[in-house]
Formats: structure tokens, sequence, C-alpha cells
């Protein structure tokens, strides 16, 4: 069954967003704090226009990174893990997250040393996929397994190269199906699961957040755009041009909930 979730968890941009961890350093301006909080009103608006019952906790000046509550807790089967995310700088965003959830569902939390970033965590039905990047380690997927296998899910390791998180170019589109962009991943990596395939320069559109039949996708991909659209998906197109800038994306940005 799909999962469809019915609550979001999301934060405002900090004051400080324009500090934001990067893996490289972008090229043309800087970010634009002031846009950047338009672009987020935009998707809360978007999920609220999804029939999501979207909570909008304050920004958290002192964590410029804080408004990423993706990469703070994997909610799954009822039940939440929070994470230890793999940026030291990260780890203080997370009990606000824990205030914010624990009063919804049974919350569980990881212990050091293991780290997870929740970007890094892609459910497929019965699957979590978790990308081994540079913020999961070993501790963290098997904190992962810990709270979740006996949920009935299988945790599911891909290796996570080139890019900061394994949803950085893949996502969800319903149990069956993921969107993934071309030579991300190994050969083989989703071999039993629906993959449609957009091209290599379009992957930071692999991120999208989809309910029931619509797909929340970054503005100015359109090939993506084709291939939802052939797949009979409605498309919501997103400018998120300075939370890119700061290495973020769709799902980043909110964390999902709902039955399931
Ligand atoms: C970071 O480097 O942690 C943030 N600047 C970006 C986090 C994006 N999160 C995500 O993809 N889940």
């Amino acid at each position: 069954m799909t999962f469809r979730p019915t609550h979001a968890l999301t934060r405002g941009i900090p004051a400080t967003f324009a500090t934001a961890l990067v893996q490289a350093p972008h090229a043309g301006p800087p970010i634009d704090v002031e846009r950047a909080r338009a672009q987020h009103a935009a998707y809360v608006a978007a999920l609220e226009g999804l029939g999501l019952a979207v909570a909008v906790l304050p920004p958290d000046d002192a964590h410029p990174d804080a408004c990423f509550v993706e990469d703070c807790a994997v909610i799954a089967a009822g039940r939440a893990l929070l994470t230890r995310p793999g940026a030291p700088s990260r780890l203080g965003e997370v009990q606000a997250i824990a205030t914010a959830l624990a009063p919804r569902l049974p919350v569980t939390a990881m212990e050091g040393p293991a780290t997870l970033d929740g970007g890094d965590v892609l459910r497929s039905g019965d699957r979590l996929y978790v990308g081994r990047s540079g913020r999961t380690n070993p501790a963290g997927v098997a904190a992962l397994r810990a709270t979740f296998e006996g949920a009935g899910l299988a945790v599911v390791e891909v290796p996570v190269a080139g890019m900061l998180h394994l949803k950085c170019a893949a996502s969800a589109l319903d149990a069956e199906t993921l969107l993934v962009a071309e030579g991300a991943f190994p050969a083989g990596t989703f071999a039993d699961r629906r993959v449609i395939a957009i091209p290599a320069a379009e992957a930071y559109a692999a991120n999208v957040v989809v309910v029931g039949r619509t797909a929340l996708v970054a503005d100015g991909h359109p090939h993506t755009r084709a291939a939802l659209e052939a797949h009979g998906y409605e498309v919501v197109a997103l400018d998120v041009s300075e939370i890119r800038k700061a290495d973020g994306s769709l799902t980043c940005l909110s964390i999902l909930f709902g039955a399931g």
C-alpha cells in the first residue's frame, strides 16, 4: 500500500541561513534569505494545497541548517527514530523535532557514535533504502534496522558517492516506483523496483514530494516534468533556488507522516 501522509512538520528559514553548510561553494550570488523565506512559504502553501496539516516550527538562528527537518527524524510504521545528524553543527537541531513529535507518536532516540541523516532514508513500500553517505555511518544504519525491522520494514543499504544524500538523486512516487537520476547509483541498485529514470543533467529534480498523484518538483526541469506527466502525475513546480544553494531540496524541508 502506498503511504499517504496527512501531516507535515516544517521549520522556518533562520536569519543565519546564508551560512548553511555546503559541500562546495556555489557559483553566483549568495543566498538571499528573504527570498528563501518566500520559497519556504510557497512550499508550505503547496503542502497545504495537497491537503496536509502543516506545522511550522519557529526558525532557529543558532542552527543555520535547521529548516532541513527531514534529516532529524525518520518516521515509518507509526514510530519515529530521532537521528543524530552526521554534521556535528546540526546535532542541536534534533531536540525541537523531538518535542514536536513526542506527543504524536512513539519516539526513540539514536545514540552515539551512530550518525544518520534522514535525507539518506528512502521509503519504498515495505523497504527502507538507506544511503551510506558521508553523513550516515554503519552504527546509524544499525539503529535504523533496530527500530524498523521489527515493524516489518526491510532495511537495504545503498552506497552513496558524489552527492550529499541518497535522496539527492532518488525519491519514491508510490510503493513500487522510484524516480531516479541516471548514473547516480550502481547498476541494479533498485533492481526489483519500477524505476522512472531522468537525465543526469536534471538529477536535482529526482527529489520530489509526492502526495497521491501530485508531485512537487523543482522548477526548471522539463524532462522530469514530462516524465512525471507521462506517468499520470500532476506536477506542481516550485522555485527553490535559494534552498538549493544550501544543498537542500524539496524533501529536506519537511517530515511527512500519517497512517502507515
Ligand atoms: C547540510 O549540509 O546538512 C544542509 N546544508 C543541507 C541538508 C539537506 N538535507 C537533505 O537533503 N535531507
